[in-house]
């Protein structure tokens, strides 16, 4: 079956009491146990069966079989947010005294979870940049439990070899991680190229109308099993049904969305390589993007993230940013809606001065979430507020 079709129809199939096309939202805390032998049972694990929402709910469980299914996984997991996701991740591979290798391009709510949150638990973390691949192998110690990354990764779009990283990963018993939110499955399955584990904000492209905050995790049964018995149902980061429900009904044009944001974006990053004000385009579907060769090679398409320097600097970006009319000044990404942002004092203000040289996070940087408006409207709103910037 064609992901496009896997993406529609997948797991969700008509009610079995009802019919009813779109999946139910079973909109409950608890579960009503027919006797007290067969509550226990479920307790002891004796009988399948749900108990509580907490535990298990049947709309929040589609919403991981569905995200597992297009990505090609044995099994997922639904979480309230990707950082809950993240975190159940590492805290199921990882405890006090391991060690994880991580590329230094992540979200900064990632960043501050590996740099602040994860040392607390005894995890330390070696950042470093994961496409000089002798830098990866040397950073991996004996106590090194995973390789985490993002390609394309947040915010630069810096692409990251995947099977290189999976290669190296296997050879030294350690777990790949791949972030996979900026491409998600239908443009990009890194199981598919040996990565062990996925993780996604399905508040993003995945339920894809700026509505919801989400979560997952896809992998191997096992490790979705004990990461849902040992981690998951103690620490409580459930998403709600209702929410389930959103990412559900928004997984289903994932792919009519993910082709437009991809055509819109192409057009918008060939309008800003062209632009007199504009120093680099950092877009992975260029072929001076330094990550092309690699991303054409695993991805299909090239997605709807773009960033970009500015001749005129940090003032200059902010000149644009304060003029847009029809992009919107906001964080976030994957909307319906353009979203424009300033990553150094926004996304990724919990790095510091040196740590966003290293990344090339420059002063001058602007993200764009290209959304699904019509392309002209959205480079003529970028058109009126460059004319903004002056010369
Ligand atoms: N992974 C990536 C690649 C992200 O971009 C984000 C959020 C997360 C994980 C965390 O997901 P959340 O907990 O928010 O669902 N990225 C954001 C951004 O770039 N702007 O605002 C949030």
């Amino acid at each position: 079956m064609h992901i496009a079709t896997k993406i529609v129809h997948g797991e969700q199939h008509p009610d079995k009491t009802t019919g009813a096309i779109s999946p139910p939202i079973y909109q409950t805390s608890t579960f009503a146990f027919k006797d007290v032998e067969y509550g226990a049972r479920l307790f002891k694990g004796e009988e399948n069966g749900y108990i509580y929402t907490r535990l298990k709910n049947p709309t929040i469980e589609l919403m991981g079989r569905q995200i597992a299914l297009i990505e090609s996984a044995e099994a997922g997991l639904a979480f309230s947010s990707g950082l809950a996701a993240i975190f159940a991740t590492i805290i199921t591979c990882a405890k006090n005294g391991d060690h994880i290798v991580c590329d230094h391009t992540i979200y900064g709510g990632s960043y501050a979870q590996f740099n602040s949150v994860l040392p607390r638990l005894g995890i330390q973390t070696t950042f470093i940049d994961a496409t000089q691949y002798d830098e990866l192998k040397v950073a991996i110690m004996p106590n090194t439990k995973m390789i985490y990354i993002e390609t394309p990764a947040n915010p630069t779009l810096k692409i990251i070899d995947i099977s290189r990283c999976a290669e190296i990963a296997k050879k030294r018993h350690v777990l790949l991680c791949v972030d996979n939110t900026f491409a998600t499955p239908y443009l990009q399955r890194p199981l598919e190229f040996g990565a062990d584990i996925v993780v996604h904000s399905a508040t993003k492209y995945l339920s894809g109308h700026g509505d919801i905050i989400g979560g997952a995790v896809v992998g191997k049964k096992d490790f979705i099993e004990q990461m849902h018995s040992e981690i998951a149902k103690h620490t409580g980061a459930i998403i709600s049904p209702f929410n389930a429900w959103l990412v559900l009904r928004g997984l289903k044009t994932l792919a009519v969305r993910m082709d437009r944001h991809s055509t819109n974006a192409m057009e918008i990053a060939n309008f800003l390589a062209a632009h007199s004000k504009v120093k680099r385009v950092y877009f992975p579907g260029l072929p001076e993007h330094p990550g092309y060769e690699i991303a054409k090679r695993q991805m299909s398409d090239y997605g709807g993230m773009i960033g970009f320097d500015l001749n005129g600097g940090k003032e200059a970006g902010k000149i644009l940013m304060n003029s847009v009319k029809l992009c919107t000044l906001a964080v976030s990404l994957g909307d319906i809606d353009t979203l424009i942002e300033h990553p150094a004092s926004m996304t990724h203000a919990v790095y510091s001065d040196e740590e966003l040289q290293n990344t090339g996070i420059g002063p001058a940087f602007v993200r764009l979430s290209v959304g699904l408006e019509n392309v002209q409207d959205l480079i003529d709103d970028l058109k009126q507020a460059f004319e903004k910037i002056g010369r």
